[in-house]
């Protein structure tokens, strides 16, 4: 597949212009997709707010791509895009025809100069289009569901527990975990070879129409439920480290991958303010001013938060009674790229619970002694 990162340079003014009219650029790009869907079978079964949901994330996406310059994210979730609006009945013309649509509106909208610098972006989109979809099509491309890289004994293991959490079998599935963890050690483990893939494999089951959102929230709700459980029974531990504020970032309703690292830091010593999902970045300064923690952790599923998290990391650091605190980042966002996160200002972006409380160790080592 051709490279998008090796067409296209934006300028910082194209990136801002994007940015400042993407409200406007959507709302016409709604305008004109509602009349051309009308009876045409280009969005199968679907209401017209699924399209319209579409169009806002790609707005917001592209916001972050064109502001971060992050190519590889662009061609990392262009797949899942595909993947998970034609599994859901949406025709492949209509990426085509969407794609089209944004190029006339940001011709209309932006300068000659940001259009210039943009459309090249949708153009590259355009060109690959038929080539991802026969590519996911022949089962080449998948979002990577964690199945692949597990032995048969394994699989088999997070597919049973899958089916537990997706059918709501919420005493089987507290049961399967708690025969196999047993102490802080078993926990993390388990957490990590069967836990995290389960939810993984539900978020892909999600995407390929087999389950719905019922199904997702049945999930999570059952996931909450043990994680509480073995909080109450395990974690509970002395504070012999520093203090720590545990957050998704705003706009993010995923708290899943914070609620365990939370855990892991608590197990591990550290006196944890767990803040949950969607934490205003306002409020979360307030909060942090108040408790002048050691460490904040930041926990970004969707890629479109990025600027969101880049914006409150600025801010906290302009505070003077922040100046020693350390910022991580971690979250599945970081999988499709790893590009945004240098440019977004926090000290480190680690890519588990389990590692993130190796570094949170080697920081509390650092900070004892400065
Ligand atoms: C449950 C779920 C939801 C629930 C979340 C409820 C809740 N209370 O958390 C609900 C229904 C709200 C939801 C909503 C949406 N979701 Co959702 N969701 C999921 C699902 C299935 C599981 C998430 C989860 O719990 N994962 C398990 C945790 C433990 O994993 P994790 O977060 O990656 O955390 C690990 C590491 O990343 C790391 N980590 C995490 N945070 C941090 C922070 C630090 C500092 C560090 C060091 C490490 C670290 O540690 C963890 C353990 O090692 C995922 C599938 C997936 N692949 O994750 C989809 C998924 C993330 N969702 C997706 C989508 C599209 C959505 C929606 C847009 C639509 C929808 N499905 O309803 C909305 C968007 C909401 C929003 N604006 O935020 C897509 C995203 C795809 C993409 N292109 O980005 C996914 C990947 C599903 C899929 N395969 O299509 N979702």
């Amino acid at each position: 597949m051709r490279k998008v990162s090796r067409i296209h340079r934006i300028s910082d003014a194209s990136a801002h212009e994007y940015e400042k009219s993407v409200d406007a650029l959507v709302s016409a790009v709604d305008k004109r997709m509602t009349r051309r869907v009308e009876e045409s079978g280009l969005i199968g079964p679907n209401p017209l707010s699924v399209m319209y949901d579409n169009h806002a994330n790609h707005g917001s996406l592209l916001v972050n791509v064109l502001k971060f310059r992050d190519f590889t994210l662009l061609e990392q979730i262009l797949p899942w895009v595909i993947n998970s609006y034609t599994s859901r009945g949406f025709a492949l013309e209509y990426f085509p025809i969407v794609l089209d649509q944004w190029k006339q509106v940001i011709a209309e909208h932006l300068s000659a100069e940001a259009a210039g610098e943009i459309l090249p972006v949708y153009e590259w989109m355009e060109s690959v289009i038929g080539e991802l979809y026969r590519e996911i099509s022949q089962g080449q491309i998948r979002v990577i569901p964690p199945h692949e890289v597990m032995d048969e004994a394994r699989k088999r293991e997070v597919d049973q527990f899958v089916q537990l959490l997706i059918t709501g079998r919420h005493i089987e599935a507290l049961q399967f975990l708690r025969l196999r963890v047993t102490d802080g050690e078993s926990m993390k483990e388990y957490y990590d070879r069967l836990l995290v893939p389960a939810m993984y494999e539900v978020g892909h089951l999600w995407e390929t129409n087999r389950i719905t959102v019922a199904h997702e929230h049945l999930a999570t709700s059952i996931i909450m439920r043990i994680i509480t459980y073995f909080y109450m029974d395990i974690v509970n531990s002395e504070h012999t480290k520093g203090k720590v504020v545990v957050t998704s970032s705003a706009n993010e309703y995923h708290e899943v991958g914070a609620r365990i690292v939370a855990d892991f830091l608590e197990l591990d010593g550290w006196d944890v303010i767990f803040m949950g999902a969607n934490t205003p970045s306002r409020d979360l300064l307030v909060l942090l001013q108040e408790e002048h923690p050691d460490l904040l952790c930041i926990s970004v599923t969707m890629a479109n938060n990025f600027s969101i998290v880049q914006k409150m990391i600025q801010e906290s650091r302009a505070l003077a009674e922040l100046q020693n605190m350390r910022i991580m980042l971690g979250g599945y966002a970081f999988t499709y790229s790893t590009d945004s996160a240098t440019k977004m200002g926090a000290d480190a972006l680690i890519p588990s619970a389990a590692a993130c409380i190796i570094k949170a160790r080697e920081w509390w080592e650092e900070m004892r002694y400065a």
